[in-house]
């Protein structure tokens, strides 16, 4: 029943696994490519986890005590979970060693990235970040075996070196929660119909930890703060339930190691008592998303046995935290009465960068604000030692927090009256245009345009130069004239293909922009870029947040020079690109000492000037992207409106400012409309572009159905992939979209931006785009 292994003061729940230079991506990347060989990759690997435990443990996290934890992945811990399980699709079962049923690390590396016509699996969001996770395929027929050792071994290659770490993994209820059901399965299967299967694996896997010497696993459960998984609430409890029946009570303490279940993301709620009602052994709350837990008094009584973890210390962001105010938290969390409280971060520390100190560019009073991961373990063993010693003994350490966020707090740039003001001042009309009908007639009368024209979403191909000569432009080598008329070129040629290929409405490329969120934020005040701040995106792809620190403003224009030196070259209309405030917002690191909806807004102004500049120059279309829409959508049902209402309303006053012959257009790139179409009506643009193509146009139904009244463009080419589209396979796309919606509101596109294709792909496909419209026009 009670916990028989001692448990730290303090843990992290996981550490980033890219490595301080992306030592992991280079590593993987050049085996990909053919350049290295798996055991070179192997030892890497080895390597990054060596030094991330000798890191953590001088940073004072226990080395005897289970504090370190075991949660290395190659690509994605989803799919290490799917391996352990030995749950590969069968169109990759050939990948399998016929032995054990697992897969080497080419084979692991196929199922993440597809071969041919096998597409990988599939890849989403992971809860609320901007993560990404590959999505296991579940059927009625799916086998379940234990087929991986590699967690166990990493185990016991970490104790073998002296340390004893926590081993994590996905556990049974979030993994079947996140699965997909096999698209051969019966409508009424969904994948935690296999949760007995499941378990039994589970349990030959925490046999093995015991066998190999672990004293506690740590068992990741966040869809149990989530009520969008597609799991309902009531079966999601009643697996939980079974799940740590089957786990921590019948398969006995003396058979396992110790049982910490963790719910990065959110808040338990009454998932919480279903686990203190359980024999697992510990519980770790984010108390940084959620609100410390009003136990019933049985929960109390359950809770005596057991270890609560208080995940105080935000993973998800990169400021130093409010140590006095975490203290204070842990210390009510004792008043729950748990056999043992310890201190943790609320979520895995993979979603920040490693270190704050290897930040040579960044101003160091920024620097003093900011925790990155090594600095977040640093607090979490500070706050350890409060909670065990007492304050008095972190007296230096609090005081030095409460300095920081005060030196914050009073900074210049941080509250800039001029913006707050603005922000202050608006009134409704700032949120609205005129009436669409009439907008569409001042367009239509403006633009000349044909029926179904055709455009694409902003971004031509990033070429080899075009780095190349940022790069020279970074190190010095390059003049900005020099860098300037790089770019110039590089979009004359963009406008040639263009006019060439007989586009309608033309874009200038995007060659400047280094990413569609970093090069606003070095170009707005109140952000900081970083150097070495990278975060694991999906698989081996990183990005690197900006900083939103302080108020924002525009100290000057920032596209309408390129946008105008485009226009310049063309009698077509060019449409100016701009990214939108939820986006820029979504993919920073952004400031947590005011609410969202207010940052959102003081970006929302900085683009609306942008945009008013814009138009000045003669630009009459002008697209605000918003990719990340729907990636910020909360993790409960009952938090979408709220949510809903302040983005929709940031976008619009990003854009509600211009004259009604502007077109205004965004691009939302995921193909999940339905269940935001409400949103995206009040968005009030005048053309949506979407993702279709995969999908095969299915989202028009919905569309006309929801009878929207505007213009969409859905992608008619999977541009994620690098295969071209045939003419006759675009023609037969729309000649489905023209039946299934008003051809007035129709436009061609593809599915997304341009950049990461090379233009052996995107000059035939953009030209079948073109002959295809055409035709389709033609039969009109
Ligand atoms: N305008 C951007 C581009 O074309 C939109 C990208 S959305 C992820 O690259």
């Amino acid at each position: 029943m009670t916990h028989t292994h001692p448990f730290p003061a303090g843990i992290v729940l996981g550490y980033p696994r890219i490595g301080p230079r992306r030592e992991l991506k280079k590593a993987i990347e050049s085996f990909w490519a053919g350049r290295s060989t798996a055991d070179e990759v192997e030892a890497t690997a080895a390597d990054l986890r060596r030094r991330t435990r000798t890191r953590l443990a001088e940073l004072g996290l226990s080395t005897t005590l289970p504090a370190i934890p075991s949660a290395f992945s190659f690509y994605d811990q989803v799919l290490d979970a799917a391996v352990v399980l030995g749950a590969v699709p069968e169109r990759f079962a050939d990948l399998r060693d016929p032995a054990t049923g697992g897969l080497d690390l080419a084979g692991y590396s196929t199922v993440a990235r597809g071969r041919g016509d096998d597409l990988p699996l599939e890849m989403t969001k992971w809860f609320d970040s901007n993560y990404h996770y590959l999505v296991p395929e579940i059927g009625p027929a799916t086998t379940f075996s234990y087929s991986s050792d590699r967690p166990v071994r990493e185990f016991a290659e970490a104790l073998a070196d002296g340390v004893l770490t926590r081993p994590v993994i996905v556990g049974p209820v979030t993994f079947l929660a996140l699965a997909k059901a096999t698209e051969d399965a019966p409508e009424d299967f969904a994948p935690i119909d296999r949760l007995d299967d499941v378990l039994a694996v589970y349990a030959d896997l925490l046999r093995a930890f015991k066998a190999a010497g672990a004293t506690w696993v740590q068992l990741d459960e966040p869809a149990l703060v989530s009520d969008s998984t597609g799991v309902d609430t009531d079966r999601l409890l009643a697996a939980t339930e079974r799940a740590y029946q089957v786990l921590a009570t019948e398969l006995t303490a003396d058979e396992r190691p110790a049982l910490l279940v963790a719910a990065p993301y959110g808040e338990l709620r009454g998932a919480l008592d279903v686990l203190a009602a359980s024999d697992v052994d510990g519980i770790a709350l984010d108390l940084v998303r959620g609100r410390l837990p009003e136990a019933s008094p049985a929960t109390r009584t359950a809770l005596a046995g057991k270890v609560l973890v208080g995940g105080v210390i935000d993973g998800h962001n990169i400021w130093r935290a409010d140590l006095d105010a975490a203290l204070t938290t842990l210390e009510r969390l004792e008043g729950l009465g748990a056999g043992q409280t310890a201190v943790g971060t609320s979520t895995s520390l993979f979603h920040v960068p490693h270190d704050v100190q290897d930040e040579p560019d960044l101003d160091d009073t920024l620097k003093s604000w900011l925790a990155f991961a090594d600095q977040k373990v640093a607090e979490v063993v500070t706050l350890a030692t409060g909670l065990t010693e007492g304050r008095e003994a972190v007296h230096a350490e609090l005081l030095a927090a409460a300095d920081a966020r005060r030196s914050r707090a009073e900074a210049a740039g941080v509250v800039r009256p001029e913006v707050r003001d603005r922000a202050a001042g608006l009134d409704d009309a700032a949120f609205h245009r005129g009436p669409y009908d009439d907008r569409r007639e001042a367009q239509q009368s403006r633009l000349h345009l044909p029926p179904l024209p055709t455009t694409t979403i902003g971004s031509f191909p990033q070429t080899p130069e075009i780095r190349k000569a940022r790069a020279a432009f970074t190190a010095g080598e390059l003049t900005a004239e020099q860098y300037d008329e790089a770019m110039k070129a590089e979009i004359r040629g963009v406008v040639e293909l263009q006019e060439r290929i007989g586009l309608d409405v033309l874009v200038h490329g995007e060659p400047e922009r280094n990413d569609m969120v970093q090069y606003f934020a070095e170009n707005l005040d109140g952000f900081a870029v970083t150097r070495n701040g990278w975060v694991q995106s999906y698989g081996s792809r990183c990005t690197r947040p900006s900083i939103l620190w302080g108020d924002v403003s525009r100290p000057a224009p920032i596209t309408v020079g390129w946008t105008g030196y485009t226009q310049s070259l063309t009698s077509k209309p060019v449409k100016g690109m701009l990214t939108g405030p939820v986006t820029i917002l979504a993919w920073s690191f952004v400031r947590d000492d005011q609410p969202l909806a207010d940052t959102a807004n003081q970006v929302a102004l900085a683009l609306r000037d942008e945009i008013a500049d814009l138009e000045a120059a003669g630009i009459a279309i002008v697209q605000v992207d918003e990719p990340a829409l729907r990636e910020l959508l909360p993790l409960r049902a009952e938090d979408h409106d709220a949510y809903l209402d302040w983005s929709v309303r940031s976008f619009r006053l990003a854009t509600s400012g211009v004259r009604p012959d502007t077109q205004i257009h965004t691009h939302l790139c995921y193909s999940e409309f339905g269940e935001i179409m409400g949103a995206i009506d009040g968005l009030d643009a005048d053309v949506t572009s979407i993702e279709a193509a995969r999908s095969k146009m299915e989202i028009l139904a919905d569309i006309a159905a929801a009878g929207y009244p505007r213009q969409v463009g859905p992608g008619v080419w999977d541009i994620h992939s690098p295969r071209v589209p045939s003419e006759a396979e675009v023609t037969g796309l729309l000649s489905t979209a023209v039946r299934d919606i008003d051809p007035a509101q129709l436009w061609v596109n593809p599915d997304c931006g341009l950049k990461t294709r090379r233009y052996a792909e995107v000059t035939p496909s953009l030209e079948h785009m073109v002959a295809a419209t055409g035709t389709v026009r033609a039969g009109l």
